[in-house]
């Protein structure tokens, strides 16, 4: 009898399991920012970390490099329907950042700080235990400006805006607070699986 032997599972399939309801795959890497590119350098960086309006801990650009960093390759998507496969980070790991401060995590949410002014707000249990970075490095190379250098946060299980670029600090908040885009109709959380992209859905 004959058999067709085996059979891969086929490429639009490995790619629909993977691509989030409604988004489609791009190959670039487009550039979205609210404002004008902030240029930090590096000698005037630091990320700080606080409780409520209370700083907990703080670093230099040096004293965060000696931080453990390590690769993280992930999908990302962002509300404006591209999605990227396969981007590789590097960085420090939510998770060391507060093992290094020697807390715990000490509220249910967290408000992340740019310097551009730019906020968004993540569930703390969105930032731990291995799901998301300060990313330092894009595919090996410094991040650049447009894309969030020196540092960017990277959540990539929730869509892209969450994300934010040129990070300056974590706050945890006792409540939810809106950040930038969520005051503008975004949604809260922004599970792209969920195809959660305005308020309401
Ligand atoms: N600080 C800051 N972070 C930000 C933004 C921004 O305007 N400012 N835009 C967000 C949005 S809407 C998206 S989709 C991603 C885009 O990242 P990229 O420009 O590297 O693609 O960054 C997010 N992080
Ligand atoms: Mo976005």
């Amino acid at each position: 009898m004959a058999t067709r032997g085996f059979v891969g599972r086929r490429p639009s399939d490995e790619i629909g399991n993977r691509l989030p309801p409604g988004q489609y795959l791009t190959e670039d890497f487009p550039v979205l920012s609210a404002g004008p590119t902030p240029h930090v350098k590096i000698e005037n960086w630091s990320f700080t970390i606080k409780n409520g309006i209370r700083p907990v801990a703080k670093w230099n650009w040096d004293e965060f490099q000696k931080l453990p960093h390590v690769k993280l390759t992930r999908d990302i998507h962002c509300v404006t329907k591209w999605s990227k496969f396969n981007t590789a980070w590097s960085g420090v790991m939510i998770d060391d950042i507060l093992a290094e401060a020697g807390i715990e995590a000490p509220t249910a949410f967290t408000l992340a700080h740019s310097y551009d002014g730019y906020t968004t707000n993540i569930p703390t249990a969105d930032l731990i235990g291995g799901k998301a970075m300060v990313a330092t490095h894009y595919e090996g190379q410094p991040i650049t400006p447009d894309h969030g250098g020196p540092a960017r946060l990277l959540v990539p299980h929730l869509y892209f805006w969450k994300s934010a670029k040129w990070i300056t600090g974590l706050q945890f908040t006792s409540r939810d607070e809106a950040g930038f885009w969520e005051l503008r109709g975004y949604h809260m959380y922004g599970d792209p699986w969920r195809e959660q992209r305005f308020t309401d859905d």
